[in-house]
């Protein structure tokens, strides 16, 4: 007879999906909590970088896009934290967590957004570095987190191209837009690299993570595959990777390109990025203004229970 964690690994191992209920090992319960506790977090913290233009958006058309993307992402950090809970966590304590600065959220966050190229250079690459990283998490071997980031990519798609579109109108604008749009990707090319996280052979989670099919593909193999789509749309919009480096091989049809710098990331992991305190600080400040709404929310809803308890009776 089967036992229960050989159940767990013949599902594995037939490229099935584990679901809540379903037996799993402590190590994929716990790397699963970090994992989308991360992602969730950053989603949330996410919309600062962004939000912080929405009032300088340059027109009504530019501002009412930006809002709808920035509740985008709200709504990602919903379904991920609700992915989360699945596995037996409160959200609650998640969030208690990520303020105490004991959960991470993603380095890229962490970069201030100095002018409107910005928005256009987070939406073309970062949103397009996290589309690259998460359509494999469709196939993650966890059934509700796989389900949650089918419906993110979709939205993911439509930011990526809201950005590129942004950066496309400031490359066929003035001479200064169109300088405006190349310091953005100077500035945004690297970090949106190191998104990808550590180089392989310092990656201490994806081993594992690959063998429980919860990660598809290295931190590597995706960081490639994000330069082989990137470079192509740069040319588009008539803007330079800052890469010297950079060359096309035609045999592979891949580029070779220059690493960023995994000190820098190191860094902003730990704290000590451009926005790292300002970003948490503020995050912690919509968390206490928003108590009242919780404390609301909890009162309506004990009510409902008892008016339903009362009903039934
Ligand atoms: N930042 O062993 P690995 C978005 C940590 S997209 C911070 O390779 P793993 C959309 C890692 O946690 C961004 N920390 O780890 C959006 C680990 O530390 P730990 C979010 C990083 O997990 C767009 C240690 O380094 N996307 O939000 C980073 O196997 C615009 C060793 O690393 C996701 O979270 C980093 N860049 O692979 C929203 C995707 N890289 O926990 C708003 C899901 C590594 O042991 C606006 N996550 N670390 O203390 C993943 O795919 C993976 O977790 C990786 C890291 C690939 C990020």
């Amino acid at each position: 007879m089967l036992g229960v964690m050989d159940s767990f690994q013949a599902t594995i191992d037939a490229d099935g999906r584990i679901e809540p209920r379903d037996a799993m090992p402590e190590g994929y319960r716990k790397t699963l909590i970090r994992q989308i506790a991360q992602h969730a977090h950053s989603e949330i913290i996410g919309m600062q970088p962004e939000g912080n233009w929405i009032s300088r958006a340059p027109s009504l058309r530019r501002k009412a896009i930006l809002m709808a993307k920035v509740q985008d992402e709200a709504g990602h950090g919903l379904y991920l934290y609700a992915a989360a809970e699945t596995l037996g966590v409160d959200r609650a304590d998640l969030l208690d967590l990520l303020h105490a600065g004991k959960q991470k959220y993603s380095s890229i966050f962490n970069y201030p957004t100095l002018t409107w190229a910005d928005i256009g250079a987070i939406g073309w690459l970062v949103d397009g570095a996290a589309i690259v990283n998460q359509v494999p998490l469709c196939r993650c071997s966890y059934g509700p987190y796989a389900r949650a980031m089918v419906r993110v990519c979709k939205e993911e798609s439509f930011h990526q191209r809201q950005g590129f579109e942004i950066l496309h109108t400031l490359c066929n604008g003035t001479p200064a837009q169109k300088e405006m749009a190349q310091d953005a990707l100077n500035r945004w090319w690297w970090p949106s690299l190191m998104m990808f996280g550590p180089p392989d052979a310092s990656s201490t989670h994806s081993e594992q993570s690959m063998a429980w099919g919860i990660k598809r593909h290295s931190n590597d193999e995706l960081r490639q595959r994000f330069v082989d789509m990137t470079v192509p749309q740069a040319d588009v919009l008539g803007i330079r990777v800052p890469d010297d480096e950079l060359t096309y091989d035609e045999a592979t049809g891949r580029y070779s390109f220059t690493q960023p710098d995994f000190a820098e990331l190191y860094e902003v992991v730990k704290g000590n990025g451009p926005c790292n305190q300002e970003r948490l600080a503020h995050r912690v400040k919509a968390h206490e203004d928003g108590a009242w709404v919780r404390e609301a929310a909890a009162a309506y809803a004990e009510k409902q229970a008892k008016k339903m308890q009362g009903s039934a009776a």
